[in-house]
This record gives structure tokens, sequence and C-alpha cells, in this order.
């Protein structure tokens, strides 16, 4: 059965657009787990709150001097850029997203990462105490991260970003969104046919829709043998922030009758659902 979600993965994406000369624009957005709990447009001076317990167990006071870190690094980050583009030629339009996470491992220890991508391939990422150049990073890069790693207040900020406060930042969110992490919603289940593949098959399509959180197992199966060809789609999202996923097997209209399709969740515990397409009437 799935894995009841125990660990959480802290996920923060900057995206960042340089038009030309003078237009950018700089956006943030964080994610637990699959939640959002964080925006940062542009246009704002502060870092919105998309729930009420983003501020994780952090006092007001330390909440002011993170914004402030993040206030002053989006504007250097823009003077930064503006400069690069100049010393190295590059052409405009750009788009440079950075992406960051930290996930919490037993022991009280932690896993952090910080990279970022330009046109939309990885020329850097944060390595210990150092930016390192992605492999197959254009030649700038390595003068890029020359540059970068003479900044030792940069270099020990990052730091303390990835192994102290996202990790602190993370343990606190556990605790002031326990209720919403926990939070467990059954699916609900029915089969379909869909087109014909080929003549003398059938198409059968499982639903299963309303779940949450997002992992869930769902299988074709004759008795307890799952079917080798079942393909899953992907995931989707309901408008409930819920989710949706559809299972199909093409099979001969001679085997259908035996086939059923199991769904395993958290929220259902031990109690799987279970469709036979023999009970399906609208065949
Ligand atoms: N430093 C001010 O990433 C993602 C979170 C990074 C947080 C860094 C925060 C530190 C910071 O804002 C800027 O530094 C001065 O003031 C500091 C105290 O406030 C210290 O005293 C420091 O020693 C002093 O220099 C600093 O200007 C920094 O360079 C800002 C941007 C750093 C940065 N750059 C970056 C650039 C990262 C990834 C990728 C790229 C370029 C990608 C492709 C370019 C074409």
């Amino acid at each position: 059965s799935p894995e009841p979600q125990t660990s959480y993965s802290f996920r923060g994406l900057q995206i960042s657009s340089f038009a030309n000369r003078s237009w950018t624009r700089t956006d943030f957005l964080a994610w637990l787990g699959e939640l959002q709990l964080y925006t940062w447009r542009n246009e704002s001076d502060t870092v919105g709150f998309l729930k009420p317990w983003s501020q994780g167990t952090f006092s007001e006071q330390q909440w002011e001097q993170l914004q402030h870190t993040f206030q002053v690094y989006r504007r250097s980050f823009t003077r930064d850029i503006w400069e690069f583009v100049k010393i190295l030629h590059l052409d405009y339009p750009l788009e440079i997203q950075i992406s960051g996470g930290c996930e919490l491992l037993p022991r009280n220890t932690s896993e952090s990462f910080l990279r970022a991508a330009f046109q939309g391939k990885d020329v850097l990422s944060f390595q210990g105490m150092s930016w390192v150049p992605a492999p197959d990073a254009p030649p700038w890069s390595q003068e890029l991260c020359k540059k970068l790693n003479q900044d030792q207040g940069t270099k020990e900020t990052v730091h303390w970003l990835l192994h102290d406060i996202w990790p602190q930042l993370v343990r606190g969110l556990l605790q002031t969104g326990k209720s919403e992490l926990k939070k467990q919603v059954k699916p609900e289940a029915w089969l379909s046919s869909g087109p014909p593949p080929r003549p003398g098959h059938l198409w059968l399509v499982c639903h299963v829709s309303g779940f949450y959180p997002k992992p869930v197992r769902v299988t074709w199966a004759r008795g307890e043998q799952e079917e080798p060809g079942t393909q899953q789609g992907d995931v989707m999202p309901n408008a409930d922030s819920t989710w949706y996923l559809r299972v199909t097997l093409d099979v001969e209209a001679a085997e259908a009758a035996g086939l059923s399709c199991r769904v395993k969740h958290s929220s259902l515990g031990d109690q799987d659902i279970i469709l036979y397409w023999d009970h399906h009437s609208s065949v």
C-alpha cells in the first residue's frame, strides 16, 4: 500500500525574466510537499502567506529578518545580472530560474540543494560552501562561479539559509500546519469503457477521483494477479485541491470477465476499493 507521507520536502522557485536592458521582473514561489505556502510577486515588497500557518514557529522578528535578507537579495540579484550581462556580452531576453529546497531526514539531519538555470538549462549549483558550474554549462559559467565565490559573505548567507533556516522553518511548519498536512480524503472510483483500440478488444478505464494526499496505487488485476498491460496516467488536480487518476487496460473482449480494478490509498487504511468489470453494467 502507498507509504504514509512521512517526509515533506520544501521547495522554492525564483523566476527572473530580463526582457531587455530595462525591463525585468522576479517572482518567488515555495511549497511544502504539494501545498504552496508562499508567493512573492515582483510588485510586492513583502512575502505573501498562502496559509494561516505559513510563518511556522518563527517569531515576528525572525520572519522580518528573513524577509529583509530576501529583499536585499532581490535587489542585488537584479543588479548582479545586469552587470554579468554586460561583462559576458550575453543577449536579451534572458530567463533565469533558481530552485532550492530541503528535505528533513531521520536523526534530525537534513539535505538541501540550490541550483540555477539559464535559458532553461542548468548553469550552476551551490555545493558545500561554494558555487560550482553545472556539467555541460557554457564556458562563462566558470567565470561566474569564480566571481560569486569571491563573496564570502554571500556564501555564508546561502549556507545559513540552506542548512539552518530552511530545515528550521520546515520543522516549525510541520507543527503549525499539522492538521492540514495530516488531512486524508477518500477517493471515489468507477469504471467505464473507452473507444475499442482494435476489433475484438476492449479499452477498460478505471477512474479514481477526490483523494488526498497524492500518493495512490491503482492496478488492474485478475484475482490477485496484476495485469501486465496496465497503463497508469498522470495524477491530475481537481479544482477542490483533491486529485484524479485514470488507469487503463487494453484487453481482448473475451478476457475482460474476471478483471478488477484495485485502489490503495492511505485514507482507506487496509480497505482497498475493488471494482469488478463483470458487475459493471454499461459495457
Ligand atoms: N548577497 C549582497 O545568488 C537564493 C538565495 C541567495 C541569498 C543570498 C543572500 C546574500 C546577498 O543578498 C548580495 O551582498 C553584500 O551584502 C551581504 C550582506 O547583506 C554580504 O555582506 C556580502 O558579502 C556583500 O557582498 C550579493 O550582491 C549577491 O551577489 C546577490 C546575488 C547572489 C546570487 N547570484 C546568483 C546568480 C545565483 C545563481 C545564479 C546566478 C546567475 C545565473 C545566470 C546569469 C546569467
